[in-house]
C-alpha cells in the first residue's frame, strides 16, 4: 500500500474528492495553507493499493487546473511586499506518493 498525499487549489478539491469517491478509494480532505503565497488550499490523503496507484493519480490531474494568481504589491509573501504586482502560476495538483510500513484499521 502507498500514501497519497495531494496538495491541490481549494476549488478543485470537490470534483476530485467526488470522482475518487465515485471510483471507490478512500480519502481525507484537509483544509492547509501554502508556505509561500499563505493562501489556503487543500491536502488529500489516500491510502492507496499499489496496482491502483496510477489511476488515483490520472483522477487528480485530470481534475486539477492550474491557475494564474496575482500577488499584488498589498499581499504579504514570506514577511515581504512585492515592489511590484507579479503572477505566480499555482498548481494543478503537487503530489507525492509514499511507502506505507504499516497499515490497519483499529
Ligand atoms: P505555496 O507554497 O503557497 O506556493 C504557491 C505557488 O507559489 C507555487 O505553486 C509556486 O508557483 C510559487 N512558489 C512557491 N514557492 C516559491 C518560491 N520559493 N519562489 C518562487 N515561487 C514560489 P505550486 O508549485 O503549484 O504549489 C502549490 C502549493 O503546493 C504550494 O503553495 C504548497 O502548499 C504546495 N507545495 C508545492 N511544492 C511543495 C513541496 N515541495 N513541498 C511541500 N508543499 C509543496
Amino acid at each position: 500500500m502507498k500514501l497519497i498525499l495531494s496538495i491541490l487549489n481549494s476549488d478543485d478539491a470537490s470534483a476530485v474528492l467526488r470522482t475518487l469517491t465515485k471510483q471507490g478509494f478512500a480519502a481525507t480532505k484537509m483544509a492547509t495553507t501554502g508556505g509561500f503565497l499563505m493562501a489556503g488550499n487543500v491536502t488529500i490523503l489516500m491510502g492507496v493499493d499499489e496496482d491502483r496507484v496510477q489511476q488515483a493519480i490520472d483522477i487528480i490531474k485530470e481534475q486539477s487546473h492550474s491557475r494564474k494568481q496575482m500577488v499584488s504589491t498589498n499581499s504579504e509573501v514570506n514577511g515581504y511586499y512585492p515592489r511590484v504586482p507579479a503572477d505566480v502560476v499555482v498548481g494543478g495538483a503537487t503530489i507525492f506518493v509514499l511507502d506505507i510500513e504499516h497499515f490497519e484499521r483499529a
